[in-house]
Order: C-alpha cells, then structure tokens, then sequence
C-alpha cells in the first residue's frame, strides 16, 4: 500500500512503531523495520550517549529506515538531537512538547521530522516550521496524552494541513488502521500492540498485564498538574489518584513515579511499575511477532479498504 508516508519514509507499509521509553529499544525498532513498518527508539529519559549506541545497535541489525524518538521533557534534550543529527536516522518523531528549536538542524541533516501533536493549533505551527508530516496522537493513547480522542482529532488535523498526517492513538488491527485511512491518514502509529510483540524486551509480567486487560482497565494519572499519563490500573495508579484528589503536591506525587516505568519493563514489577498501555489493550490478546502483526493488520485493512 502506497501512501505519501511510505513514499517519504522509504518504506513498505504505512506502520509506525511508537516511540515508547524503555520499551521502544533496538531489537523492537529492528524487527519493525526489518517487517517493512518503520521501527523507532525511543530515547524517553534516557541519556545522549544511550541513544547514540541504541542507534548503532540498530544499524547492525537492519539496512531498512528507522527513527528516533525524542521525548521533549528529557533533560538532554538539546545533546540527544544533536547525536540523531549526526548518526543520521531517516526520520525523528517527538512527543510532550514543540521541537521547533531543533527543526534547522535536523532538516540541514536531511532527517524527515514528524512531530506528535494532540491538537489542530501545534499541527498548523509545525507545517509552518517545515516538518514533513504530523503524528495526530489521541487521548487513548498509552503513556503521556492530550484530551482529544483520536476520532475527533486525525479528522480535524487532515482538515487543517497539507502535510501528510499519521494517526495514533486505539489503533491496534486491521479495522483501526481501515478507520484512520477513512479518517484521511496515510499512515497509522502503534504503541500497545508493540508492546507485548515477540521481539519485545518488556518483561513478561508487564505483557501479562497488557494481554489480560479489559477496555476499562486504564487510568490517567496526573491530570491536576497538566502531565496527563494513560497506564494500567495496579497499586500504583489508586495511590497516585487518591493522593492527587487530596491536593498533594507535584513533588509528592513525582516522587511515587520516579523510576516507576523501569521498574515495570526491567524489574516486571507490576505493582509499584507504571503500565503504560492504551486503551486498545482490552483488544490485544495474543503475543505475535511484528512481521505477523503487520501482515495480519495489512491483509484486514485491505479486504475492508476494497469493500468501501
Ligand atoms: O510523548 C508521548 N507519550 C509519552 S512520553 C512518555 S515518557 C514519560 N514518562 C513518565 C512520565 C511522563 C512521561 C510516556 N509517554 N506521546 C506523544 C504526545 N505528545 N502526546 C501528547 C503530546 C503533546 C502534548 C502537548 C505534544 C505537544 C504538546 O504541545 C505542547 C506545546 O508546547 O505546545
């Protein structure tokens, strides 16, 4: 299947692997490049020099395009785009922030850029600033979220732009794929799914927890000071809400999550862990490998695509 997205990126199907912290490291990102999606590290909190050999991992695993997330809250933010500029990944996506300040010098390095944005007002400043597509991230997302769903969003922001737009965000098979090309995205970004993938590194315990999930079986913890996280409810989760409607401070309830996202990936401890996964969960009961993942969405996808 064709799209502006696989033209742009170089690749053979229109599937993005988010890039989730911990989660989204070299053999993952390998194996959905390797599928013929588009594989991403994501560099998460993770320091500069992390990113750079994740990078050089992949590289020995698979010729194909990859990318590299770049999560705007990481403290060596400026460092780690300056390791994609110069290791030169096909592409860079980035999450919980505006890259604009980066955008020069990744352009300059002929690295395509695709910003996840969770509204109509960043997606038009990013085509302003030159990126080469957008990624429409709905509030069922895993991990940090904005407040719009996906249905209502990817709509909004085809509407809004010329660029080419991926959307993610409950996406999970062949149908949620069909639907967002209906929506007028040439390309579809998948977190959740990718989680409990075969090539995966997460830690059994986390897969369990993902592939046991019912569709109610999310919270968002850390609406009240603007850092909104979608994760499977545990211990954790009911601490954090509980002390968050008795007004704790950010300070107190950063401290419950600190290192709580390891905890749960490396340590499969699923109690203390934060479970970041995305509504779809409820959806997702079978680990697969990401070649059987992509071929099984893509041969859904088509069937109902033809049918239109
Ligand atoms: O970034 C994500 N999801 C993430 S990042 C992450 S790492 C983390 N770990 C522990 C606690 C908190 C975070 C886990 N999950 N998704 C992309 C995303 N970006 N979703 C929403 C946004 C977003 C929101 C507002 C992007 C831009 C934005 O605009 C801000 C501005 O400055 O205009």
């Amino acid at each position: 299947m064709k799209t502006r997205i696989t033209e742009l990126l170089g690749i053979e199907y229109p599937i993005i692997q988010g890039g989730m912290a911990w989660v989204a490291e070299y053999h993952l990102a390998a194996a959905v490049s390797e599928a013929g999606g588009l594989g991403i590290i994501g560099a998460g909190g993770a320091p500069a020099s992390f990113v750079r050999e994740q990078i050089r991992k992949t590289k020995e695993l698979t010729n194909k395009p990859f990318g590299v997330n770049l999560m705007l809250m990481n403290p060596e933010a400026d460092d780690i785009a300056k390791v994609i500029a110069e290791e030169g990944v096909a592409v860079v996506t980035t999450g919980a922030g505006n890259p604009g300040k980066y955008l020069s010098a990744w352009k300059d390095a002929g690295i395509k850029v695709a910003p996840v944005v969770a509204s109509v007002a960043l997606a038009r400043m990013m085509e302003r600033a030159g990126v080469d597509a957008v990624i429409a991230e709905g509030m069922e997302s895993g991990g940090h979220i904005g407040q719009t769903t996906t249905m209502a969003l990817v709509p909004q922001v085809v509407d809004a732009v010329s660029i080419p737009v991926i959307a993610a965000g409950g996406i999970a098979d062949g149908r949620g794929f069909a639907a967002a090309v209906m929506l007028g995205a040439e390309a579809v970004q998948m977190g959740t799914r990718f989680v409990v993938a075969k090539e995966s590194i997460v830690h059994e315990n986390y897969k369990k927890k993902v592939l046991a999930a019912k569709d109610i079986d999310s919270e968002v913890t850390g609406m009240s000071h603007g850092h909104p996280v979608r994760q499977i409810r545990n211990q954790m989760t009911r601490e954090y809400l509980k002390l968050e409607k008795e007004g704790a401070s950010f300070e107190e309830l950063e401290h419950l999550t600190l290192g709580a996202l390891r905890k749960a990936v490396v340590e499969g401890d699923t109690v203390n862990g934060t479970l970041m996964a995305g509504q779809i969960a409820g959806m997702v009961k079978e680990e697969m490998s990401c070649a059987e993942i992509i071929r099984e969405i893509m041969q859904t996808a088509q069937t109902l695509l033809k049918l239109q």
